[in-house]
């Protein structure tokens, strides 16, 4: 396999509704997208930086820059034929995660193509029981005005028939909530997300949590702090799950070794790519963790790479990629992913690679810049 030509294109897509959590407010998502041309194919790839350093110190314009002046010429005209080989062009740049994905996820859609499998099938390759055909699917919240707007937003996903309920917290945002909430539905999975906005001053209120029969508490505390959540996690009884804090292998075994969490959000886009999320499945398989993978309100290119993970064995509760109309009016794939009300799951892509279509007249629509590179032009 050879890249000879690579495409970025920087996106501005408004949201359909505002998405609220403890770091901000967003009502627009502006994104990178990769396209990675070899051989007669395109492979696609979403990077799932913002554009402020608040969930992560990436953003799109740190991600441009890595991208372009490093990750991009380390791959262009080089022959590789496996991922191993194609990840050590870039394996010595450090950090920047959610660069690297883009590319790396870009690369596996390439491959899987050109064995005319699916990415989901490419990816399960080590693991003998394979691939789920559909994954259960929860919904995640942000903070809403007020807390019966919450509640009607909850009774809506919950009659569309999602699996489990993610509800934002912050200071402030929580307690009063959380009692609203199991009040009006006591039994439903549900579990919270504070994106880091608590500290052990707060442990108090923390404990609380406790009393709502949550499915997991997720990284309440500082996004570097793994050893505070460690501190944590053995004074509840809810399981906590690390989002933020983790984005290598090392990393989470370092949090199973300490008992800072119970379970792993992994999200593809923030630990680096599809091989670095299956490490930490595996990591967190034989410590009999199980995995979930999150989203970042990814576009539809994001969501089925994202699903082709959230497939492999060891994710064992509901990811957070949902339908995309609940994000997006007009999305930049063809195709739209929508909940199995039956079983409240969601379809993984059958078709080779990615299995979707981007759709270029609406990837011009939501343009703010393109760049081409190919070894002539560097
Ligand atoms: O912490 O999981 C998170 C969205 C943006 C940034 C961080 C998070 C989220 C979500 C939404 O919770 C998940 C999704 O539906 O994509
Ligand atoms: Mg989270």
């Amino acid at each position: 396999m050879k890249i000879d030509l690579i495409t970025l294109y920087h996106l501005d897509m408004p949201l359909v509704h505002p998405f609220e959590t403890s770091f901000g407010l967003e009502t627009r998502r502006e994104c990178l997208i990769l396209a990675a041309t070899g051989e007669g194919l395109t492979g696609w790839g979403e990077c799932v930086a913002m554009n402020l350093p608040s969930y992560s110190y990436e953003t799109v314009g740190t991600a441009w820059h890595i991208l372009e002046e490093y990750l991009i010429p380390a791959v262009l005209e080089k022959t590789w034929q496996t991922m191993e080989e194609i990840l050590a062009e870039f394996h010595w740049v450090r950090g920047h995660p959610m660069a690297k994905a883009a590319l790396q996820t870009a690369a596996w859609d390439l491959i899987a193509q050109s064995e005319g499998i699916s990415l989901a099938a490419k990816l399960a390759e080590p693991y003998p029981e394979g691939s789920k055909t559909r994954v259960p699917v929860g919904v995640s919240i942000g903070i809403q005005m007020t807390i019966e707007e919450t509640l009607a937003r909850m009774e809506d996903f919950l009659s569309q028939g999602f699996a489990r309920i993610k509800l934002k917290i912050k200071p402030g945002w929580d307690l009063k909530l959380l009692s609203a909430a199991r009040k009006e539905f006591p039994d439903i999975p549900l579990m919270v997300d504070a994106n880091a906005a608590y500290s052990m001053e707060d442990l108090d209120l923390l404990l609380q949590m406790d009393q709502f029969n949550l499915v997991m508490l997720e990284q309440p505390l500082a996004y570097d702090d793994i050893y505070r959540h460690s501190q944590l996690q053995p004074l509840l009884n809810t399981p906590l799950c690390l989002d933020e804090s983790i984005h290598t292998a090392g990393q989470a075994e370092l949090a199973i070794k300490l008992d800072a969490c119970r379970i792993v959000n992994i999200k593809p886009g923030r630990v680096g790519g599809p091989m670095e999320s299956r490490q930490i499945q595996d990591i967190c398989q034989i410590s009999g963790m199980p995995v979930w993978c999150g989203g970042m309100l990814e576009t539809g290119i994001g969501r089925a790479s994202n699903l082709a993970v959230a497939s492999l064995p060891n994710f064992l509760l509901p990811t957070d990629n949902g339908p995309t109309r609940r994000y997006w009016k007009e999305d930049i794939v063809e195709e739209v992913f929508t909940l199995n009300r039956e079983d409240s799951t969601i379809t993984v892509p059958v078709q080779p690679g990615l299995g979707v279509t981007p759709n270029l007249e609406r990837i011009k629509s939501f343009l703010v810049r393109k760049k081409q590179f190919s070894r002539g032009e560097l």
